[in-house]
């Protein structure tokens, strides 16, 4: 019974709007703990700031509600303290390859065995909407109304180049099982792994 999907699920109602696929991201990491038999005490969630990021409040893990684009140190910190810690970032595409980037390159290059997602919903969407690293060229959003007018950041190949050993992969929330399938594979890796996932913001999305 203790290895049931809800045996991760906290008391806290979450509070994002209905439908967005941060659920979808939820469910996914309740499953693999459940699939993986790892013990609640034995998790530690590290959460940005960000819609993403409120996902610490939901989970019956241990857990730490980070500064914006500050997730990833905090979480090397606690691997560094406890090894034996199953430790997980919860990140948006600002605080992860925005606001963070410095501290993703560092723990790439030095390959910490710390596990990334990251909701790629290509907005600053906590903030309502404004453009990201990852917005789309010509996008307009609440920051740039003529349309953004840079290349986006693809994580896969920027994070290959810097360390080729890590696991950085790419999946769309609209592909559920895969999205839950590469969620218990990023946290079966050993070393460094980030699933960048990408979504759509129902509320400031296109
Ligand atoms: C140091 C700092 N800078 C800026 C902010 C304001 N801020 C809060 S959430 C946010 C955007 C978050 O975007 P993202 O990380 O993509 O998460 P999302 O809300 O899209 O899930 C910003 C800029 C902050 N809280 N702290
Ligand atoms: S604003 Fe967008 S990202 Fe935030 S909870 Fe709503 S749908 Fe989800
Ligand atoms: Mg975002």
């Amino acid at each position: 019974m203790k290895n049931q999907i809800y045996n991760y699920k906290s008391k806290v109602v979450p509070t994002w709007c209905p439908g967005c696929p941060n659920f979808l991201l939820l469910t996914g990491l309740q499953q693999a703990f459940a699939k993986l038999k790892i013990p609640n005490h034995n998790i530690v969630v590290v959460s940005d700031i960000g819609c993403a990021g409120n996902i610490s409040n939901f989970l019956n893990t241990y857990r730490i509600h980070s500064l914006h684009g500050r997730a990833i140190p905090t979480a090397i910190g606690v691997k560094l303290a406890n090894p034996k810690l199953t430790v997980v970032v919860v990140v948006g595409d600002g605080g992860a390859y925005g606001e963070g980037l410095n501290h993703l390159i560092t723990a790439v290059r030095a390959n910490y065995d710390i596990k990334v997602f990251v909701a790629n919903n290509h907005l600053y969407s906590l903030t309502t909407g404004q453009a990201s690293p990852t917005t789309k060229t010509g996008t307009k959003t609440k920051s740039t109304p003529f349309g953004y007018a840079l290349k986006p950041i693809d994580p896969v190949p920027l994070l290959k180049n810097v360390n080729s050993s890590i696991l950085v992969e790419n999946v769309d929330s609209k592909n559920p099982s895969k999205l839950f399938k590469k969620i218990t594979k990023t946290l079966k890796h050993q070393g460094f792994a980030l699933l960048d996932i990408s979504q759509v913001c129902l509320s400031f999305g296109n």
